[in-house]
């Protein structure tokens, strides 16, 4: 009786802990269901990052939005009227029809089995690994939500964020700082529009740029974003590396080559300094953290078991 007891007592300790952890999901969760999973998505991904690299940094990007809001449920994938994606924030993100086009695969080879909010979390680890980062095991068993709503789109961290902020938002999520600056380390791919940094490269009275940043950089900045332009053209984040995962965003900011002050900001502060010096100087240690950082994000309010559905086209609920 009493061993019954204290075993019930721990199953029900370790579904807690199951819960709080992983909440659920865990890797190979289609491995009989849909055991050509992994291998759909990332042939998926392959061919459409042959025909535009950028798709790597869009796919990273848009699981990172979807899971900032309303948990990673593929509620960013929803199309509609004031749906997410018609919030300010993912008016320029893409790689849509990357995951629409893996869907299409899997719904012949297992239909009704693999969730779209699994197809973007996979799709942002194989962008990663395609761009010559290291690569992860993905905990799967994500249900998709019903839900998408623009005005729920205002936990992502803003461009000009200060960091006391950016910790607040991720903290929300139980996102520490080491992980808040492994995951922008993600910037070590991917561009942004000009109008997001251009207060930082001319002021109201002229050419004269934020003191923080590396001088001779700023005229190089200044050609690609014109002054009189609409603030549309894209710069790299990463400066001469933005198509490779690796280290020298991290490197580069260090030296005043941040793009974002949100990112320069990450130097320039000391509560993270210390781990922006620690990841530029080893490329393991970014790589093991971002890996760990990713799990934890990707584990974001995921909906398991009999919440929420397995839609059949991601753009719409069934
Ligand atoms: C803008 O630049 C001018 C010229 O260098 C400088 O005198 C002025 O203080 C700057 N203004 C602001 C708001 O930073
Ligand atoms: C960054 O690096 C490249 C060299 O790869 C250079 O041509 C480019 O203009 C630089 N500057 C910016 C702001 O992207
Ligand atoms: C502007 C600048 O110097 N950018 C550098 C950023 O880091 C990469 C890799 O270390 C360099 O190649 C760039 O020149």
């Amino acid at each position: 009786m009493g061993l019954v007891r204290s075993l019930s007592s721990f199953i029900v300790l370790l579904s807690f802990l199951i819960a709080v952890n992983g909440q659920g999901t865990r890797v190979g969760f289609y491995s009989t269901t849909c055991p050509s999973v992994e291998t759909i998505v990332r042939s998926t991904v392959t061919s459409h990052f042959g025909l535009d690299p950028k798709i790597a940094p869009g796919l990273l990007r848009m699981h990172f939005h979807d899971c900032f809001v309303q948990g990673c449920d593929g509620s960013v994938l929803l199309s509609g009227p004031n749906s997410e994606r018609t919030a300010g924030a993912n008016l320029n993100l893409r790689g849509f029809e990357v995951i629409d086009d893996a869907k299409k695969q899997l719904e012949v080879a297992c239909p009704g089995v693999v969730s779209c909010a699994d197809i973007l979390a996979l799709a942002a680890r194989d962008s990663v690994a395609l761009t010559k980062g290291q690569s992860w095991q993905v905990p799967t068993g994500r249900r998709d939500g019903r839900v998408s709503l623009a005005t729920n789109v205002n936990n992502l961290p803003s461009p000009s964020e200060s960091v006391a902020n950016q910790q607040r938002k991720f903290a929300a999520f139980r996102l520490n700082t080491r992980d808040l600056v492994a995951l922008v380390g993600g910037h070590t791919i991917g561009t942004a529009a000009c109008g997001f940094f251009s207060n930082r490269i001319f002021n109201s009275t002229g050419n004269t740029a934020d003191p923080t940043m590396d001088q001779t950089f700023v005229p190089q900045l200044q050609q690609l974003c014109p002054q009189n332009g609409d603030g549309s053209n894209r710069v790299d984040l990463d400066n001469g590396s933005g198509n490779t995962f690796d280290t020298s965003f991290f490197n580069n900011l260090s030296r005043g080559r941040g793009i974002l002050q949100s990112d320069n900001v990450l130097w320039t502060t000391p509560a993270t300094r210390p781990i922006v010096q620690e990841f530029m100087t080893s490329r393991v240690n970014f790589n093991v953290q971002f890996a760990r950082s990713m799990v934890k994000m990707s584990n974001i309010g995921v909906k398991t078991g009999v919440n929420g559905e397995i839609r059949r086209i991601c753009s719409a609920v069934n």
